[in-house]
């Protein structure tokens, strides 16, 4: 899937209270992920961050679920699955995936997406935040949620 064509969104989150889930593979990009979340949120002034680590992409649904169903306005989801030589990705990614859109629609909670599903490394830190990335997507995950909760705000 290519990120041309992203929109460039700026939002307020002012009073919101946001938790981030973050799985713990591929330390150099989480790293560049939970950076680019964090400069995310404080650019959109929001002061009220929760973070929770958890072991892999498989545990960020129940994590996400457990701050949704605890006052969170927003959840961002960061994880990095690189594709290995057995069907395990998919199974990881398609558990993360079904999850996390389980709970924001089951909850009403908006998750923004921030998981990385790709087919080797070099993938991974392109889209980290690092210097030398082409996008990042610990921020652009921020900036849906936040985005999306205003959207809802009204209806
Ligand atoms: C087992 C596993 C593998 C092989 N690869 C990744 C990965 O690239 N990224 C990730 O976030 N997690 C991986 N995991 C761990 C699973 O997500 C999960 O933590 C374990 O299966 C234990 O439930």
């Amino acid at each position: 899937m290519s990120g041309a064509g992203a929109p460039q969104i700026t939002v307020d989150g002012t009073g919101l209270r946001i938790t981030v889930v973050a799985a713990s593979w591929h330390t150099e990009v989480m790293d560049g992920l939970l950076a680019g979340a964090r400069r995310a949120l404080a650019a959109a002034h929001v002061t009220h961050v929760t973070e929770i680590r958890v072991p892999g992409s498989f545990e960020l649904p129940v994590a996400a679920a457990r701050a949704a169903e605890h006052g969170a306005d927003a959840v961002v989801a960061l994880g990095v699955v690189i594709r290995g030589g057995t069907p395990h990705f998919e199974y990881v990614c398609s558990a993360a995936t079904t999850g996390l859109t389980d709970v924001s629609v089951r909850t009403g909670v908006p998750v923004g997406f921030g998981v990385l599903t790709c087919d080797d490394e070099q993938q991974a830190l392109d889209r980290a935040g690092l210097p030398g990335s082409r996008e990042d997507k610990g921020a652009e995950a921020v900036e849906a949620a936040i985005a999306t909760v205003v959207a809802l705000r009204d209806l």
